[in-house]
C-alpha cells in the first residue's frame, strides 16, 4: 500500500512558502505577495470511492437508467454534503438527431457570496468505444472511470471538506452533463465541434441563478490516469492565462510539480471553452496530455479499457490537493 500522506512533505512545503514570502525585502513600496496556507489534507481513499461509486451504476449514457440513477446520486451525496444544489434539466439534440435527456447538477457553497470560484467536470460517459484498437467495440459504451468520474470524485471530495471546512469565498462544483456525445470517429458524415459540451454550452447560456458570475473556472478531465501529466492547454492559456500560472505555481509550491509541467500541451475542445467564450469566464482545462502515445489523451482514452482498474489514487491526491490550495487561499 502506497503512502498518500503529504506530512513528510509538509516541511519543503513550508520551506517554499517562507521563501517565496521573503522575497520583497529591501523595497520601499512593498506590494506584500501573501503567503499561502497550507489547505486541509484532501482524502484521497474518499476520492476514489466516489470514482467507484459512479463506475458501480454502469456506463453513464444519455437516456439510460445508470444516468438518471447516477445523476439523482450525486444530487442526494452534495445535498448530504450541504451544499446548495441546482438542477438544470432540459432535452437537447445529439449530432444524430436524438433528443437527450440533460441533467446538469450545480452544488453551490456561500451561494449569497458574490466572490466565486468555479470547480467543474463532465459525469456523463461516452456511447461509444469509438478509439478502440478493435472495431468490433467501437459502439460499446465506456466505463469513463477516467474520463468522467475521475474529475467528478475529486468533486465530491471537495464538498465533502467545504462542508468541514468553510472557503472565505464561494465555490460552485458544476457537474456538466453530455460532454462526450460528441461525433463518433466511425461517422462518414459531418463532424461537428459542437457536437461535444452540450451541457456546458447549455449552461454558458443560461447559468443556473441570474446574473450569476465568477472570478474564474478550473476544468477536471481525466484527472485519475496514473501516467497522467498535466500540461498546460492552449486555450487555456490563451484565454486564463493567469489562472494557469496560479494553478501550476501552487502545484510546484505543494511538491507535486512533476505532475504539472510548464510546457504546452495542445489544444482541446472542452467543456472550458463555451465557459469562456459564451459565459465570458475565464476557465482553464486540467486535461492530460501523453506525448509518447498513439492518443495524445493516452492508451485508454475512448476505448472500453478506460474502466476503474486504470484509476490511480496518487493522482486523485495530487489534483485533489492543488484544487485544495487554491480555493482555501482565494480571498
Ligand atoms: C475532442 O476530442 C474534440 N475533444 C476531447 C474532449 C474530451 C472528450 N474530453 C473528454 N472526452
Ligand atoms: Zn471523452
Amino acid at each position: 500500500m502506497k503512502n498518500l500522506s503529504f506530512k513528510y512533505f509538509l516541511p519543503l512545503v513550508l520551506g517554499v512558502l517562507v521563501a517565496c514570502g521573503n522575497s520583497n525585502k529591501g523595497s520601499e513600496q512593498t506590494e506584500v505577495e501573501e503567503k499561502d496556507i497550507m489547505a486541509p489534507e484532501f482524502n484521497a481513499d474518499s476520492a476514489y470511492a466516489y470514482v467507484k461509486a459512479q463506475c458501480d451504476f454502469g456506463p453513464r449514457i444519455p437516456n439510460s437508467q445508470a444516468h438518471t440513477q447516477c445523476g439523482e446520486w450525486l444530487v442526494s451525496k452534495f445535498k448530504e454534503f450541504g451544499a446548495t444544489v441546482y438542477e438544470q434539466k432540459d432535452k437537447v439534440r445529439g449530432w444524430d438527431g436524438t433528443i437527450l435527456d440533460m441533467h446538469n447538477i450545480i452544488a453551490s457553497y456561500k451561494p449569497e457570496t458574490k466572490k466565486r470560484v468555479i470547480i467543474c467536470a463532465h459525469w456523463d460517459s461516452r456511447p461509444w468505444a469509438d478509439n478502440d484498437s478493435d472495431d468490433k467495440n467501437h459502439h460499446t459504451p465506456i466505463d469513463g472511470a477516467d474520463d468522467g468520474a475521475s474529475g467528478v470524485g475529486i468533486l465530491l471530495e471537495l464538498a465533502r471538506q467545504l462542508q468541514m471546512q468553510e472557503t472565505t469565498i464561494g465555490i460552485d462544483l458544476i457537474c456538466f452533463d453530455l460532454e462526450d456525445y460528441g461525433t463518433p470517429q466511425w461517422y462518414n458524415g459531418q463532424h461537428d465541434e459542437n457536437s461535444w459540451c452540450l451541457g456546458s454550452q447549455y449552461w454558458s447560456r443560461r447559468q443556473h441563478v441570474d446574473g450569476y458570475n465568477a472570478r474564474f473556472g478550473i476544468l477536471l478531465d481525466m484527472v485519475g490516469n496514473a501516467n497522467a501529466r498535466f500540461y498546460q492547454e492552449y486555450f487555456s492559456k490563451r484565454l486564463a492565462g493567469n489562472i494557469v500560472n496560479k494553478v501550476w505555481k501552487k502545484a510546484h509550491d505543494i511538491g507535486v510539480g512533476v505532475y504539472f509541467p510548464k510546457k504546452d500541451g495542445g489544444g482541446v475542445t472542452d467543456d472550458h471553452i463555451p465557459v469562456n467564450n459564451i459565459a465570458r469566464i475565464p476557465c482553464i482545462d486540467i486535461i492530460p496530455n501523453y506525448p509518447n502515445s498513439d492518443s495524445s489523451f493516452g492508451p485508454v482514452w475512448h476505448t472500453v479499457n478506460d474502466n476503474f482498474s486504470n484509476i490511480d489514487k496518487m493522482t486523485l491526491k495530487v489534483v485533489g490537493q492543488v484544487m485544495m490550495q487554491v480555493i482555501y487561499n482565494e480571498k
